[in-house]
């Protein structure tokens, strides 16, 4: 019995059992992630837009972006929970985003129109709200 017991302990420290998380009444609730603004991660520096985006459940930020045509789009994408990807059909890309790898996509918007982008990974049962589009203007 007193190694059942031991076992038992050493599973709840090492964390591979954990005790269900009891809500205590009038306790905080968690808070959900703040939105963050789409304009302070998309930067313009002479003919390149950079754009620095998270994919979480179940969003990108930003999910809008603009750019003229002839500029050369640079986004960098990194998923801030869980697997998550980021594919723009129309223009044979797809990438995975493992949590803390970075991805990056580059390429030269040398056509006037709007790419969808999507995740095309489940990541839970949002996944298919993971959309945003790039507009290429004139
Ligand atoms: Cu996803």
């Amino acid at each position: 019995m007193k190694w059942a017991y031991l076992i038992i302990v050493l599973a709840l420290v090492s964390g591979c059992v954990s005790l269900p998380d009891v809500k205590k009444p009038g306790q905080p609730q968690p808070q959900q992630p703040q939105p963050i603004s789409d304009s302070s991660r998309i930067r313009h520096d002479s003919g390149t837009v950079f754009v620095d985006m998270i994919a979480r459940q179940w969003e990108f930020v930003p999910d809008y972006i603009e750019v003229k045509k002839g500029d050369t789009l640079r986004i960098e994408a990194q998923s801030v929970d869980t697997l998550h990807s980021i594919a723009i059909p129309d223009l044979g890309i797809e990438k995975a985003l493992e949590p803390g790898k970075p991805a990056v996509i580059e390429f030269i918007a040398d056509r006037e129109g709007e790419y969808g982008f999507k995740s095309t990974k489940y990541s839970g049962i949002g996944f298919l709200k993971m959309k945003g589009k790039i507009v290429v203007t004139p």
